[in-house]
């Protein structure tokens, strides 16, 4: 497959290791994919679904212990400990290899290992980066297939420039107790042992496209975020781009694919899907940022995901699709989920593998779900109706507005705008969210997440916050507005109060015109927040007041909010850069000054 040493030397160190009965070389053709879809069907690995229904697409269950992100396991193996951050696990590089590498040993025994070249970005693009991974699961290879670009291709380009990131995974035993996440930023390393599931397992995505490239950006000089990258065209045919951060299962994929109301539509402006997880950013022409989605595909949450709620997701899933942990119905051959519709198969497999009812119930009586609250599909980005005529482009969508956003039941207005680049990059290091089934531990409660990248940052994150500082003095009056977005204020009865999705367009819209100067805010401490009557409300059941209610800036809770911050900010030490010092001092004081 290729002369280049480097490779050679690294495909030939692993298999030595882990010593596999065989080892295949993936192209990218077809023929190879399909054979190795049914090898993986002959022996149960994966589950062809109803070939009219659901053409091309496959059905997966991983390990019952193995159903999300395990951020516990996962570490920033960092020569010093001080740049992996207070907010990483860390391991010592040395130690961590010899660790892994007991693992690793003889692992793939009786196993074939598939040796994957695959790219991160458009092949040849000057964002583009490299990678090889290495896995004895062709769950993975499919994946793999399906989410970054898979080809022999990616082999010459190492060839050129001589750097790949090396991803070695295997499962192993499925061992909890020996699961293993481990990045290597200074070595360009990723190994992940025992897992088989997802954003564990793909190594393009997280492990790579963020914790990796956060990395290489921060020393490059550009940006690897948990962004989702949308356009919005308008009447007039102009398209601007924004791109979101929200933690995850917060509204990315959502966000991206958004139909818009009918008041929307009716005019002619319509919604390009960029990205829905990952964006790269750098600065290019005009010194504008430009933004790029590094993937090849949509790695999204299934339940909810329904007709109404986003038809584009849906659509996208409708062939050549992986599911993994959604409830399979043997009578039809098809999958079913959580909030996908109103008739759930009468008798059906969950995701467990046990039989499922509509009725079933657990020892203590309460319903048992028939697809796990993290069961994903895995689909082509190409098969998305509203996919942007720029998803290839090589140089990326210049950035108008970048939004910031979490789950909070309180606190957080539905829409604010930062007061500058600065104050933006505060809005941003100040996120907290409650945390989501997207990760194994406890979900509901409220943390701190910058960014949306706590889970994905490669290195010290006052460090991080300094880069964003830097970034934007490099694009000075170019610089895109920040503006944070809170969908999830609960009412009393715990009930979301803004219809959400589709209407997020509203919301989308006052962003954009903020960027054109077209419209008039009211400065408050925390920001510039929309004047009721200049959120779009025209088909909507929804009074001014509801909308003032979530528009609220209160002080009781802010002044909490500043309290908690201070001591979030404690954990940097003298590597939280003084302007975010300086912004919370600001904050405080504006807080103070709020009448209530
Ligand atoms: P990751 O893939 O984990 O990064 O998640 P994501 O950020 O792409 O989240 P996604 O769009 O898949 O949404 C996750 C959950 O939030 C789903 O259950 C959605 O139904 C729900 N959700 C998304 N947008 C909204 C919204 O505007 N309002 C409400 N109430 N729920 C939403
Ligand atoms: C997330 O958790 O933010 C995801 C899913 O996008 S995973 O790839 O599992 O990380
Ligand atoms: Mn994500």
């Amino acid at each position: 497959m290729t002369q280049n040493q480097q490779i050679l030397d690294f495909v030939a160190k692993y298999q030595a290791l882990m010593n596999p009965d065989k080892v295949v070389w993936i192209d990218g053709s077809k023929a190879q994919k399909n054979a190795l879809t049914e090898e993986a069907i002959e022996t149960g690995e994966v589950l062809k679904l109803n070939n009219k229904l659901l053409p091309g697409c496959l059905y997966h269950r991983t390990a019952i212990n193995d159903v999300a992100r395990v951020e516990n396991r996962t570490f920033i193996c960092s020569q010093d400990k001080t740049n992996a951050g207070p907010t990483n696990n860390w391991m010592d590089p040395q130690e961590a290899y010899a660790k892994l590498d007991a693992i690793a040993k003889d692992c793939m025994v009786g196993r074939t290992m598939y040796v994957i070249p695959f790219s991160m970005g458009k092949i040849g693009s000057p964002f583009a980066k490299y990678g090889i991974e290495l896995t004895d699961s062709i769950y993975v290879v499919l994946n793999m297939i399906i989410m970054t670009r898979v080809s022999d291709k990616v082999l010459d380009k190492i060839g050129e420039s001589g750097t790949f990131v090396r991803g070695i995974h295997s499962k192993v035993k499925l061992e909890e107790a020996n699961r293993y996440i481990c990045q290597f930023p200074e070595d360009n390393t990723i190994y992940s042992l025992n897992s088989g599931y997802g954003g564990n397992v793909l190594l393009g995505k997280k492990c790579f496209a963020l914790r990796i490239a956060s990395y290489q950006g921060w020393k490059e000089g550009w940006m690897a975020e948990h962004m989702l990258i949308l356009g919005i065209q308008k009447p007039d045919g102009d398209t601007k781009y924004v791109a979101a951060a929200f933690p995850s299962a917060c509204g990315k994929t959502n966000l991206a694919m958004l139909i818009p109301p009918d008041c929307y539509t009716s005019k002619g402006y319509k919604v390009f899907t960029v990205g829905d997880d990952i964006a790269w950013i750098r600065k290019g022409r005009g010194g504008k940022l430009y933004a790029v989605n590094p993937e090849n595909g949509f790695f999204g949450v299934a339940p909810g995901t329904n007709i109404k709620s986003n038809p584009n997701a849906l659509i996208s899933t409708q062939k050549n699709t992986i599911f993994t942990n959604v409830l399979y119905n043997p009578k039809t051959n098809t999958v079913w989920w959580e909030g996908l519709d109103k008739n759930p198969p009468a008798e059906a497999i969950d995701w467990k593998g046990n039989p499922w009812t509509p009725n079933t119930v657990d020892a203590n009586g309460v319903k048992v779900k028939g697809a796990h609250p993290n069961s994903r599909f895995t689909a082509p980005a190409k098969n998305c109706p509203c996919i942007s005529p720029e998803f290839e482009s090589r140089t990326g969508v210049p950035l108008t507005a970048i939004i910031f956003g979490g789950r909070r039941a309180k606190a957080a207005p539905l829409v604010y705008e930062s007061f500058n680049w600065k104050h933006g990059v505060f809005v941003g290091a100040i996120m907290a969210s409650e945390t989501t089934a997207a990760a194994a531990g406890a979900v509901g409660v409220v943390r701190h997440d910058p960014m949306a990248m706590l889970p994905f940052c490669g290195y010290h994150m006052g460090d991080y916050f300094q880069h964003w500082l830097n970034i934007g003095a490099k694009v000075k009056k170019n610089a895109p507005r920040i503006f944070n977005v809170n969908w999830f204020r609960t009412d009393a009865n715990g009930n979301f109060i803004w219809p959400g999705y589709g209407d997020n367009m509203r919301v989308l819209d006052w962003i954009l015109k903020r960027c054109e100067n077209a419209v008039d805010a009211k400065e408050t401490a925390i920001g510039y927040v929309p004047n009721s009557a200049d959120i779009e409300l025209d088909g909507l059941d929804f009074s001014t007041k509801d909308l003032e209610t979530i528009l609220d800036v209160d002080k009781t809770t802010w002044t909490a909010e500043s309290e908690d911050i201070e001591k979030f900010f404690e954990k940097f030490g003298d590597r939280l850069p003084a302007e975010l010092k300086n912004q919370l001092t600001a904050l405080k004081r504006r807080v103070k000054k709020i009448s209530n």
